[in-house]
């Protein structure tokens, strides 16, 4: 019997989105619990208990939490591995979670919502704010781009989703919010490939059942 996996979740956060991915390519079963993040309900103590840095998403799994979401996305490649995240090859292994880094820790993170916040209270006005974001966005996709540039598709590593696509298309979600430009080559044909997936369609923030909550 696998553990119950329960899912703390927002549905516009795009790392909760990336978790949510995997488990629908993996056909993995959650339920959810949701926080309000423009509300701060990740920094209630109930939550800070499971989640010491107050971010979503966090993973329930039995009685263990698992926090970061290629960490939780790595896990669940390694008890559910088909199909499989990371390609077999150590080189290409490689390849895929550096791709999946530029965005996870090197773009993410300079414009989630603490980081824009923090700019906010030293100062900066909303047109700063977004500018910022869309700065690091737009320079981290191109980045995104040049790694990728050589692979055949469909997918950013060839024809298995790989973890490089699942940290791809939640971005993709936040260019679009903050209006950063994203016309690098392939991205577009990468995004329509994985949006044609079930998986990738369960995952979207659209049909989550707290969409449209701030
Ligand atoms: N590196 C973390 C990032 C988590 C993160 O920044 N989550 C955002 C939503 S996408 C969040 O909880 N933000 C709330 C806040 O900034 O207060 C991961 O990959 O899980």
């Amino acid at each position: 019997m696998p553990e119950p996996l329960v899912l703390h979740t927002f549905w516009r956060s795009s790392s909760s989105w990336r978790v949510r991915i995997a488990l629908a390519l993996k056909s993995m079963e959650w339920t959810g619990r949701t926080y309000r993040l423009r509300a701060g309900e990740q920094r209630a103590a109930d939550y800070l208990r499971l989640n010491p840095q107050g971010l979503v998403p966090s993973l329930e799994v039995g009685n263990e939490t698992l926090t970061q979401s290629l960490a939780i996305c790595e896990y669940l490649d390694e008890i559910r591995p088909d199909p499989p995240l990371l390609p077999a090859d150590p080189v290409q292994r490689a390849k895929v979670r550096a791709a999946a880094q530029v965005i996870a820790c090197e773009v993410h993170p300079l414009q989630n919502l603490k980081v824009l916040d923090m700019l906010r209270g030293r100062g900066l006005d909303e047109e700063a704010v977004s500018g910022w974001a869309r700065e690091v966005i737009e320079s981290g996709l191109e980045a995104f781009s040049e790694l990728i540039a050589a692979n055949e598709g469909p997918y950013c590593f060839g024809e298995q989703v790989t973890l490089a696509d699942i940290c791809l298309v939640p971005q993709l979600g936040n260019a679009r919010r903050f209006g950063a430009r994203f016309d690098f080559p392939r991205i577009a044909a990468i995004e329509a490939a994985c949006n044609a997936l079930p998986a990738f369609q369960l995952a979207v923030p659209s049909r989550q059942p707290d969409a449209e909550l701030t």
